[in-house]
Parts: structure tokens; sequence; C-alpha cells
């Protein structure tokens, strides 16, 4: 049964978490003189197949992971929200006035996704912080590698928001907290899915997680026995609100809807998602491959091409189509894309009906789906990076049986499905082989490369 309840005792934290807990206890008292009210932690994810498609409105297949957002949190009766990291000379200190809060999404900064989820949590509740007259002073520690693909930002929004859901004593569900989490992230400029506050907040001990959207909807899948799925950092770092990478595919995505579904004689407004095409034109997901092959290009489309065929002016389909930092795109590889995003959600079932099947095969044809998801990042979706690339060309040599890139890519870390036999030698492999060569990356073997098991998501301890 899932738990409804948030709230745990602190004395019910692991022994690990305990000691999490008190470096940033230890933090809080240094920074602001006083012990925190209560804890809230909110974990990293491992998406294991079905890579980019969440905005497209496809099911995905994540874990959550063990590392996590750890914060601690208190009212302090000023105006004020106090923020402080107890890595501080990476994360600076930040202050603001209630009344004046604002996200900087042309330069985000860490406390920007702390912003976000105070914001989102307090609008979806629709209550005045304003009149409560209580700010808040809040310490927060973080264990999921930054800019690594594990979703360290979206931990901290949905930690961000639970806490303060709590510390204003607002009532919201785990699956109102998931939905709000993704949409406020959405503050800082990245037209973002899902995946990632979902398994945050409703992930459970023990089990991988099947997400659906529209409505958000998870079903706990066991993997398979025999193997486990160890996370390789490439060390290349990746910040998605940075740079435009994700927002082009958003939008390449959402042209490459728009124009099937023209060319499928469906009402174009009624249509946003490349899923909404395949199920208003009632097309089994495996066979939209042959639709994308039909309608579109291989290609890239011009910007005046695509005006041509959806009827629009340049500036409306700027203002209607384009994100604030995808204005300046002139060309747009659609087929490629909508190719990536179809093939994709069918291995995303492929994947879960082997896990529960379980034949002798499974692991085999689990490992094959991963590899195959990796190639067409690479290939079609354009979203890998040579060091990624060879980092699971490692990961095959090593003894995975598959090997990927995993979240939003350029960057960031692989995971591989490894025998349980094998994992000790494709760690000396890994290490002799990837990290060694990189004379730089030496200083983060302990962290850049480890085993995980399926995380239980977000908390709030309270003594
Ligand atoms: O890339 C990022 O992690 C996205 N998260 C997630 O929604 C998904 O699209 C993933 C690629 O599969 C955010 O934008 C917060």
């Amino acid at each position: 049964m899932t738990e409804t309840t948030f709230v745990k005792p602190l004395s019910l934290a692991e022994s690990k978490k305990k000691n999490y807990i008190n470096i940033v206890k230890t933090h809080f008292n240094k920074k602001f003189g006083s012990d925190p009210s209560f804890y809230v932690r909110a974990p990293g994810r491992v998406n294991l197949i079905g890579e980019h498609i969440d905005y497209c409105g496809y099911a995905v297949f994540p874990m959550a992971i063990e590392q996590d957002i750890l914060v601690a949190i208190s009212l302090n009766g000023s105006n004020k929200i106090n923020l402080t990291n107890v890595k501080e000379s990476l994360y600076p200190d930040f202050t603001t006035s209630l009344d004046v809060l604002k996200i900087d999404s042309l330069n985000p900064k860490w406390y920007h996704y702390y912003l976000c989820g105070f914001l989102g949590m307090v609008e979806h509740a629709s209550y005045d912080y304003l009149s409560s007259s209580s700010g808040l002073d809040i310490a927060v520690l973080g264990t999921v590698p930054p800019s690594a693909g594990l979703s360290s930002s979206s931990a901290l929004v949905c930690a961000a928001a639970l806490a303060t859901m709590h510390a204003y004593s607002l009532s919201v569900s785990k699956l109102e907290l998931a939905s709000l989490s993704s949409k406020c992230e959405r503050y800082i400029g990245t037209e973002g899915g899902g995946m990632d506050h979902a398994i945050s907040v409703l992930a459970e001990p023990g089990s991988a997680k099947l997400i659906e959207f529209n409505p958000l909807q998870t079903t706990n899948v066991l993997l398979p026995e025999g193997a486990i799925f160890v996370i390789a950092n490439s060390c290349v770092e990746i910040n998605k609100a940075a740079t435009s990478h994700y927002n082009i595919r958003v939008v390449e995505c959402r042209l490459a809807t728009q124009i099937l579904a023209k060319a499928c004689g469906l009402n174009v407004t009624e249509v946003s998602k490349l899923k909404d095409v395949q199920e208003f034109a009632n097309i089994p997901v495996d066979q939209m491959e042959k639709k994308v092959k039909e309608v579109l290009h291989e290609n890239p489309y011009s910007r005046t091409e695509v005006c041509q065929i959806l009827e629009l002016s340049d500036s409306e389909f700027e203002t209607t189509l384009l994100s604030a930092n995808t204005k300046f795109l002139q060309e747009f590889k659609l087929y490629q894309r909508a190719l990536h995003v179809y093939q994709e959600a069918s291995r995303v079932w492929r994947f879960k009906e082997i896990c529960e099947k379980k034949s002798e095969t499974s692991l085999l044809m689990l490992g094959q789906l991963m590899t195959e998801s990796h190639a067409s990042c690479r290939d079609l979706y354009e979203c890998s990076h040579p060091d990624l690339d060879e980092l699971v060309q490692l990961c095959l040599k090593a003894g995975a049986l598959g090997s990927r890139l995993t979240g939003a890519g350029w960057g960031g870390c692989t995971v591989s499905l490894v025998p349980f036999e094998k994992v000790d030698n494709f760690l000396v492999d890994l290490k002799k082989n990837y990290y060694s060569k990189h004379f730089r990356l030496q200083e983060l073997l302990d962290t850049a490369i480890f085993p995980t098991k399926p995380g239980g998501g977000a908390v709030i301890y309270e003594d």
C-alpha cells in the first residue's frame, strides 16, 4: 500500500541518514543560532529507460536513488527567507525579503530552485505568505552529484515545496506535490516533463516505477534478480537551464506534433504532444514509425517551411511555438526527434513487460533495450556527448548487459545493467579504462561510480 503521509519520526531514519541530518543540523545551528523545527529529504533519480518522452506525454521508467537533498527548516518570525548550504564555498548563502521574491531564469543559481519550490507550493495552496508574517531559515545539504543527470535540481525543488507545505501547515497530497513541483520548476525557464518530481515524491523502496502522465499515475515494478544497475558519471557537467539544448528538443517535438496532426486531419488546436497525435489518430504506438516516415522528411525543416505548412506568419510562429531561449532557431530535425520518441515509448512498455514476465533471458533483453535506447539518444535525438558514448562502450566491454545515458544527456551519467557476479570486475575495469585516462577525474572517483537500488521518496522527519 502506498503511504499517504510524508511525516516520519526522526528516530526511524536509517543511521547513514541520521549522520547527514546531524551535519545539516549543526550547520543550521551555526548559521541561525537555534535548532531547526523539522527536516525534509527528497531523492535524486536514475531513469532506467524512457528518455525525453515525458514531455511528449509518454510513460517513463525511473527509480529513486539513495542520494538526496536534505533541508533543515524553521519559521523565523521575520519577513525574510534565509538560505544557507552546507557546501557554502560552492553554494553561497542567500537572503531575500518575502515581498521581492524573484527567480532569475537568465542566470539561475542554486537558491532559485529552492524559490521555485517555495513559490510553487504557496501559489498552489493559494496561501498568502506575506500576511503570515513569518519568513523561514533554511539549511540545505545535497548528496546528489550536481549537473550529472541525476536530478539534483528537481530534488531541491521537491524538498523546498514539501518543506514550505509543512512549515506553513498546508495540506497537499503526494500526487499534487509531484505535479506542482514539476510545474514550478518551469519558472527557471526549462520546459521540463514531470518524471523527476514524480519519482522523487512518489518512489517506494524496492521498486522502480512506471510513471504515466495526464493523469499522473504510477505502477511499482520489481526489477529482475541477478543483476544490479550501476551509475557511472562521465564527469561532463550539464546544466539544462544554462543552455537551450533541452528546450530546442521540446520545440522540435512540438513542431513535429503539429505537422503530424495536420497530416492526419486532426484539429491541431486540440493536439499538443506527440502522444496526442497517436491517440487521436488511433494508431498503436509501435506503428507510429510508419506514419513518421510517411509524413516527415529526413532533411531538417527550415523555419519558412514550417510556417508554410502550419499556415503561420513568422511572428505567430515565434509567439505560439517557441520559448524565450529558442527564438533564434532556424532549422528543426523533426523526423529524427519524432522517430526517437515513438520508438522509445514502445521500448518503455517492453521493458516493463519483461520485468513482469521474468524469464531466463529477461536480463539480456532488458540490457538490449537499454543499449538500443542509448543509440537512439545518440543518433536520432542527438542528446549524447562523445565522452558518454565512450563510457557506454566501456561499460559494455566491462561486462554490462546494457548501458545508456540517463537523464537529459549532453553529459552526466550512464546507467548500466550488470550481473551481480561481474560487478567487482566491472568497477575495476571502468576505473582503469575511463577514469584513469581522464587524469582530472581521479579526485571524483569515490562518487563517480556506484551500484544503486530503488530507494524511497520524499519524507518529512520530525523529533
Ligand atoms: O530530462 C530532464 O531530467 C527533465 N527534467 C525530465 O523531465 C526528462 O525530460 C529528462 C529526459 O528524459 C526537468 O526538466 C526538470
